[in-house]
């Protein structure tokens, strides 16, 4: 470590207490390696600020060092943008939110509260949940996923289709920029229109121009009443045409969710379980429909009409529902016990979802013969999932094949988990060279010295 760094930290212990500056490799450990365990750096330390002030003098401490600062919530970021990079030109410093949990009360007029970042999403809902409020989003890392990196990757989910992503909850925000200062709109109004609405900015920027530190969030009347079914279909354009017709007659529906046979049986394989069909079928959809009272004689009937479907369970009470969610949830972890995967996140114009589920398998096999290819995801976006087990983990040629298909075919590279450190050298392939240049520019506007989440979104300064 060099003297600035040693420095830096000393300074760091002084402001936030020795017990938030956490330098031991094995306490360090779990925090520089992600969840797929695809990407990992190491980093001088993990620093714990317990409030916004505290985020500023870490910020202003780490630029006047010229280290960079990887902002961390949950560390369930599937782009490799939560850890520090491998190859980093500087020293690195990762800023946890753990202790920004401020859960302040519901505000039952507006319909809205105002969080701390690193409350996680499950814990939000619960507050929500106790006030007689639900919120829009949700998705399977509830549980450890926080609101600040949610919000920082736009996080999707399995609610998109109802209440949109997660810039559509947000009203207001606090945030620290590079140079410590703080931008605050607490609480935020829906309606303001008084200049650049920085919540929107900062959505889906991935760490790289602000610390999130808190946020007012809007809540989702609580329909407490659900059903849920899984349905067979003969193929994805079966699948395609009953969601669209669903969402079409059940103005309920909350979910509807794609998955094929090869994932489901790796799903049983890892969690155990019956299959829920007799025979297996080439697709499957799960759908999901809430009500303040319950809707499983509307979704049953909705689901009659419809010949497409050859064959469907359907599960209203609590456990059953929660065994058929399982099967579509599970996917992510059931991969990830086989090795290290690829994963992409693609999103598609819906109509070419079935045309992109037939190539996209062959272009993996043509560049990674006898690789596994697991497709699942929210059909109602055109966002699928594509986790690939089999190419070394810095084998980049498959990504690189899928990716350049989903712009052959006028898809997006990422539809919820961002571009991180994965998929840098695809922005301007999809976005454009003046869209990146907007970017960039804004980017050096609000962090000149380049040290916030270096390597996420552009490779580099120029
Ligand atoms: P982290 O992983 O810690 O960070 C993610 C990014 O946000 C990083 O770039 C980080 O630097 C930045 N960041 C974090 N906190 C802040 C902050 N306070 N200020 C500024 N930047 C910050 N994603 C979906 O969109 N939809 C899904 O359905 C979904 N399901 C998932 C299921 C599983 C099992 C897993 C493991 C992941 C899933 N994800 C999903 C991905 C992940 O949960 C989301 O990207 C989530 O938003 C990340 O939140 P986090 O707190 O873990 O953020
Ligand atoms: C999901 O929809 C998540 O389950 C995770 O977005 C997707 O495993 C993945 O890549
Ligand atoms: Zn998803």
């Amino acid at each position: 470590m060099t003297p600035a760094s040693a420095s830096l930290l000393d300074s760091l212990r002084a402001a936030l207490g020795t017990s938030n500056v956490l330098t031991d490799p094995d306490l360090r450990a779990g925090h520089e390696v992600d969840w797929t365990g695809r990407w990992r750096g190491e980093a001088l330390a993990v620093v714990r600020p317990a409030s916004v002030d505290q985020v500023a003098t870490v910020l202003r401490a780490c630029r006047s060092a010229r280290v960079a600062v990887i902002p961390q919530g949950g560390n369930t970021g599937l782009v490799g943008g939560s850890v520090p990079r491998a190859a980093a030109p500087q020293p690195q410093l990762i800023l946890s939110t753990f202790h920004l949990r401020d859960l302040e009360p519901v505000d039952p007029i507006a319909g809205e509260v105002t969080v701390g970042a690193g409350v996680t999403l499950a814990a939000l809902q619960a507050h929500a949940r106790a006030a007689g409020f639900g919120f829009g989003v949700d998705l399977g890392a509830r549980d450890s996923a926080t609101i600040g990196g949610m919000i920082a990757t736009n996080a999707g989910g399995i609610h998109v289709l109802r209440h949109g992503p997660m810039r559509a909850q947000l009203v207001g925000i606090e945030a620290v920029l590079a140079d410590g200062s703080v931008v605050r709109r607490l609480p935020g109004m829906v309606k303001d229109n008084t200049g650049y609405h920085l919540p929107s900015l900062l959505a889906g920027s991935e760490g790289t121009l602000a610390v999130i530190t808190r946020a007012r969030i809007r809540l989702v009347p609580l329909l407490e009443r659900r059903a849920v079914a899984l349905l067979a279909l003969p193929g994805v354009a079966e699948a395609v045409a009953v969601a669209g017709e669903l969402r079409q007659v059940l103005p309920s529906l909350a979910a509807a969710e794609l998955f094929f046979d090869d994932g489901l049986a790796l799903v049983l394989r890892h969690g155990g379980g019956q299959p829920p069909f007799r025979q297996a079928h080439p697709a499957y959809l799960l759908i999901e429909v809430e009500g303040s009272v319950d809707p499983t004689e509307l979704l049953a009937a909705a689901l009659a009409s419809m010949p497409l479907i050859a064959d469907a369970v359907l599960a209203s009470d609590a456990s059953g529902r929660a065994r058929l969610w399982a099967l579509r949830e599970r996917h992510t972890e059931a991969i990830n016990a086989e090795g290290i995967p690829h994963k992409l996140d693609v999103g598609l114009p819906v109509r070419s979802l079935p045309e992109f589920v037939d190539r996209v398998r062959a272009v993996v096999q043509a560049v990674a013969p006898g690789a596994r290819t697991y497709l699942y995801g929210h059909v109602c976006e055109g966002n699928l999932h594509i986790g690939i087990i089999g190419p070394s983990p810095d084998d980049e040629s498959v990504d690189d094949a899928v990716l350049r298909l989903t712009i052959e075919m006028g898809g997006t590279v990422s539809a919820e988990h961002g571009i991180g450190a994965a998929k840098v050298r695809w922005l301007e392939a999809d976005r454009g060279a003046a869209d990146v240049a907007a970017m960039r520019a804004i980017k050096r506007a609000l962090d000149p010295d380049w040290i916030l989440n270096p390597g996420v979104l552009f490779a580099d300064e120029s």
